[in-house]
């Protein structure tokens, strides 16, 4: 027992140290793993083969890094269109696991890990939490969804193999997960952001101080969210709150985390290979330049991702990190290039709504978007919820507030948009993503 207990804090400890390997060793290993990723795809994965021949292009040319770009992409109706098991690269007798994503629409799309898979997963995900300030001696609520949703189970491998001590309470059941995170003396909470500040609001209901308890650190994710509302979140609770980015066809969370400068969120790149390209040409971009992120995977055996396109808008931060981290950088996402619509030609991204009413005094970000098709002209309503004191005020305060929020969406839509105040509590709250749009223009 301590023999393996050794054992595994060694593996540990050996792993976490690639978040400091020097540049061109971690080019090294990448170019290695990407080989070995490529001849496997091609080998094992019809989809693949086809792809390749089409462009011609084999595995043996990758001579660097750089050749990359001349394989081909994969979007997410290709694991669609092989739904279930169609993309897979190892017999179905190794997986040991499966997650599923569901789409607004249809079928959802599958994947797949052997063991190895969830111990790469395991591994990123303890390196996430790690740079999140948790370890030993945490005590970690882990509110994200268990289930064929990814977030729940890849937090609970990661924190376990840190030494922290799991609470795997799922999402949900609002006031259970209050009572657990003030007698447990919770010290570390995942969740989506949203139903974080769900939480907060709720505590508040019920009296309890959040900012009294020993709860220090917030591990979001799993949807956008602003740095207006990282304050917000943290002027509220008196936690660090950390951005974790990851997705379901890469392996679920665990692809990028902040560390405890917030400066952008580092890649695991050992296990996931970024690319930044120009979303209509489909050219890699230099740094500093703001695409689509691209993720190869270069450690996954079961269902190998070769140049997938996230959708997900940022860019690579120049320059390194002070916290000593080798890995690249990428900026926080505020939109994907699939949820941006267009409202009488002006094009919107929900994230700036959010950065809008946050900008206003006072507002807590309870929003949701309708768009809606009046006489063949799209309208665009924002209602905001408005918090119990101010429900109260008098007609004319109300009407200020109303007022400046209409301005400040103005100024940052260039677009004049309905506002509707709404009563507290009133707009539907998640237990896992936030539905912000609403959109009922072809319904
Ligand atoms: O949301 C995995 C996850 C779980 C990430 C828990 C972080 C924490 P999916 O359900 O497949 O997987 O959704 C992936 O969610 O392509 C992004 O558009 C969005 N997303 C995830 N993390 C962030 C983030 C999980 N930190 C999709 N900021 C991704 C912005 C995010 N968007």
């Amino acid at each position: 027992m301590t023999v393996l207990h050794n054992n595994l804090q060694a593996e540990t400890a050996a792993v976490s140290a690639l978040d400091y390997l020097p540049v061109s060793q971690m080019r090294d290993l990448q170019l290695a793993r990407l080989l070995a990723t490529l001849r496997r795809a091609y080998e094992r994965v019809r989809l693949y083969r086809e792809r390749m021949a089409e462009r011609k292009a084999t595995p043996e040319e990758l001579r660097g890094l750089e050749d990359l770009a001349r394989f081909p992409f994969t979007v997410k109706n290709d694991l669609r269109d092989t739904y279930p098991y169609g993309l897979l690269a190892s017999p179905l007798e190794e997986v040991v696991r499966l997650h599923a994503s569901s789409g607004t629409t249809g079928k959802p799309i599958v994947v797949a890990y052997t063991q190895q898979d969830v111990d790469v997963w395991t591994d990123a995900m303890s390196r996430t939490l790690a740079a999140c300030g948790v370890g030993r001696g945490d005590i970690v609520q882990n509110a994200y969804g268990y289930g064929l949703f990814t977030g729940g189970l890849g937090a609970h491998y990661g924190a376990e193999a840190l030494g922290a001590t799991v609470i795997p309470i799922s999402g949900g059941n609002t006031d259970r997960q209050i009572m657990v995170m003030k007698d447990f003396r919770v010290t570390a909470i995942c969740c989506t952001p949203s139903y974080f500040l769900h939480l907060l609001d709720r505590a508040a209901q019920l009296g309890v101080e959040v900012c009294e308890l020993p709860l220090r650190v917030g591990v979001f994710g799993a949807e956008p969210w602003t740095d207006s509302l990282r304050r917000h979140i943290e002027a509220a609770s008196r936690i660090q709150a950390y951005d974790i980015y990851g997705l379901t066809e890469i392996t679920g969370p665990g692809v990028a985390s902040e560390c405890h400068l917030h400066q952008g969120l580092h890649v695991f790149e050992d296990h996931f290979y970024p690319e930044i390209i120009d979303p209509q040409s489909g050219e890699p971009l230099p740094e500093g330049q703001e695409g689509e992120l691209v993720l190869t995977t270069l450690s996954k055996q079961a269902m190998p991702m070769l140049r997938y396109r996230t959708r997900d808008i940022t860019a690579f931060l120049p320059g390194s990190c002070p916290c000593g981290r080798t890995l690249r950088r990428i900026c926080r996402i505020g939109r994907r290039s699939d949820d941006m619509f267009i409202i009488r030609g002006v094009n919107v991204f929900p994230s700036q709504v959010e950065s809008a009413l946050l900008a206003v005094e006072g507002m807590l970000p309870h929003y949701q978007i309708i768009l809606t098709r009046e006489e063949g002209l799209d309208q665009m309503e924002v209602q905001v919820e408005v918090t119990p004191p101010l429900a109260s005020d008098r007609v004319a305060a109300l009407e200020n507030l109303h007022n400046k929020l209409a301005h400040a969406l103005h100024q940052t839509l260039g677009l004049r948009v309905k506002v509707r105040l709404v009563g507290p509590q009133t707009i539907k709250r998640s237990e896992g993503k936030a539905q912000r749009l609403i959109d009922r223009r072809n319904t």
